[in-house]
């Protein structure tokens, strides 16, 4: 597929159709769909305190208790949280127009907007969790204790378990209470008081609106610790705003972990100080021919900084020993035989790897796995490992065990897909299991010898697949998977022999070989990636389809709103008729950063 997408720029996103060689059927692709979206969309109903997606733990309405944001609101945050909260400021104000001024304030205090850091760990809802596991469905708190809808924190009554990511949500008439152990905490809140005001806080441009927040009191906290999506960038290269506005939609749905696929056959990505040619000759090419591109290290270190500043953890693969055709090019000692082969502009996989004869190439691997970890804050470092069918089976263990142990020599985690199975523990190693088939033994041994999982169903999550037949884009061969395909499996017993603390958590992965836009990426993500954020986040027992896509559908309105591209899928009941304050069918310009 001919592409030719932009090259890396500093500057803010702009529309699509203004982007120096975006491809037109992109542009037009982004503009059907928005306007299809847009056309079947009805006023927005009022949010419910239950309404947001991924579900959340404990939902105790209050309805006579909702709060009305005005314009004299302030946001007033305990220290630590005053990040949080100007970000929190950032997305209200445009569709507000109020001025929403973030003040430092002792802890507890009063006031019409509150987001509290508790240097505590979070009050136990009386009657609430044990350490065996998450409990109440959304909707309802058990009758032995309704959760204190004071929002006081109960130094006293403080137990352990919320963890870093758990928060709660306090609504009165009188304010909104945010509290949490951590920002983390504090940031999901937020993104959930986000989703609880009217659908045209979405807006970029000032609308009148009641800014009514529904009363009551929201516990909640997260099933799995990593939830995560991909993004290929080394099919087709995306510019460093694409990738950040790609965090954004992870955050949204409190998704803390984006893995970038930054180097295959078709394109090397990430600069390399120590093997200059890998970006400079390896990043000029992609599928279709088109320039390609790579990130620089500063580039690299601004995606990583934005993203931690959401509360995303970025996780780099080098993928090795195959899918190495673009590194090959580059430097073709390397290579086995030391042949040069070609620049691979196509969609085949499996017939590169580096020569794992030659020590050279484990200096290599040194050097890249050794920059990359020095650039990336985050515990993880992901190795590849996938479809190197040309490299013999012992031979590939041995390289990969060699591997293993140079990634753990930079003081991170290896992470790798489930091939890497039959090579030797290391610690805290993480498989990726991509297969279709839940009765996989290589893999459930490998989690006996100590390995920990990362669930991305093929046939599931792969959101690379068509969502049907008709969809313009994407591959088919693990299924056409559309929303309710996506969320209707359970990642806690979803391999045989593999049990559910041996879960780290899902991810989505995002292959780019016939995605070559923004709007096309989002087209893709939306509006499965949420299905797949609920599965990561929300208790088992809230897990219901018939519910989640009535809470689903109430999230249209907002990405057209947030100028996102979405497929209208009929798995969702999408409000009826049109007419979202904000509609700008066409306009895909992002959201505020
Ligand atoms: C398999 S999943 C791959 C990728 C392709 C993808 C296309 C995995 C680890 N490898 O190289 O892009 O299928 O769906």
């Amino acid at each position: 597929m001919p592409t030719t997408p932009a090259a890396p720029t500093e500057s803010g996103p702009e529309p699509l159709d203004r982007l120096p060689g975006r491809q037109p059927a992109a542009v037009e692709l982004a503009r059907t769909a928005a306007r299809r979206a847009g056309d079947l969309l009805a006023p927005p109903a009022p949010v419910r305190l239950g309404d947001v997606v991924p579900a959340p733990e404990r939902v105790l309405p209050d309805p006579a208790a909702d709060f009305t944001l005005t314009a004299d609101a302030a946001i007033r945050v305990s220290p630590a949280g005053r990040d949080v909260a100007e970000q929190l400021a950032e997305w209200l104000r445009p569709a507000t127009g109020f001025p929403l001024p973030v003040t430092d304030a002792p802890v507890p205090a009063d006031g019409p907007l509150v987001l509290t850091l508790s240097e505590a760990p979070l009050a136990e809802p009386a009657g609430a969790v044990d350490a065996a596991g998450p409990v109440d469905a959304a909707g309802s708190v058990d009758a032995a204790g309704p959760v204190d809808a004071a929002g006081s924190l109960d130094a006293a009554g403080a137990v352990d378990g919320w963890g870093d990511e758990g928060y709660r949500l306090d609504v009165t008439p009188a304010g909104v209470r945010i509290t949490a152990a951590a920002a983390a905490g504090l940031f999901h809140g937020a993104q959930t008081l986000r989703q609880l005001l009217p659908a045209a806080i979405e807006s970029a441009t000032p609308v009148a609106e009641r800014w009514a927040v529904p009363g009551g009191t929201l516990v909640d906290r997260p099933r799995f610790p990593y939830r995560g999506a991909m993004l290929d960038v080394a099919r087709h290269f995306f510019p460093v705003e694409d990738v950040l506005r790609v965090v954004d939609h992870l955050a949204r749905y409190k998704l803390n972990h984006l893995h970038l696929h930054l180097t295959d056959d078709q394109g090397w990505r990430i600069a390399v100080d120590s093997w200059p040619r890998l970006a400079d000759v390896g990043g000029a090419t992609e599928v279709g021919g088109g320039p390609g591109g790579f990130y620089t290290q500063a580039d690299y270190r601004r995606i990583v900084a934005y993203a931690a500043r959401r509360h995303v953890t970025v996780v780099p693969e080098i993928d090795l020993p195959g899918h190495t055709n673009a590194a090959l090019v580059a430097y073709p000692e390397l290579a086995p035989g030391k042949v040069p082969p070609p620049p691979y502009t196509g969609t085949e996989v499996g017939f590169s790897y580096v020569d794992p004869a030659d020590e050279r190439t484990y200096a290599f691997v040194a050097d890249v796995v050794g920059e990359v970890a020095a650039l990336t804050p985050g515990p993880w470092l992901h190795l590849g490992g996938d479809e190197a069918f040309k490299v013999p089976a012992d031979t590939y263990r041995a390289f990969v065990e060699r591997a293993q142990t140079l990634v753990a020599a930079t003081g991170k985690t290896v992470v790798g897909w489930h091939q890497l199975a039959p090579a030797g523990h290391v610690d805290g190693r993480v498989l990726q299991w991509w297969g279709t088939n839940g009765d996989d033994p290589e893999t459930a041994e490998a989690v006996r010898r100590g390995a920990r999982l990362i669930l991305s169903p093929g046939n599931r999550v792969y959101l690379d697949m068509k969502y049907a037949a008709d969809t313009p884009i994407g591959h088919d061969w693990a299924g056409l998977i559309d929303v309710h395909r996506a969320y209707d499996w359970d990642p806690g017993t979803h391999l045989t022999g593999v049990p559910a603390e041996a879960v780290l958590g899902v991810e989505a992965p995002l292959w780019t070989e016939s995605v070559t836009t923004l709007a096309e990426v989002e087209f893709m993500l939306f509006p499965r990636l949420p299905a797949v954020a609920e599965l990561g986040w929300s208790p088992r027992s809230t897990h219901d389809w018939a519910g989640f896509r009535e809470r689903l559908a109430g999230h249209g309105p907002r990405w057209t709103a947030a100028g996102i591209t979405f497929h209208p899928s009929p798995d969702v009941p999408w409000p009826a008729a049109p007419t979202v304050p904000t509609q700008r069918t066409g306009d895909t310009t992002a959201d505020t950063h």
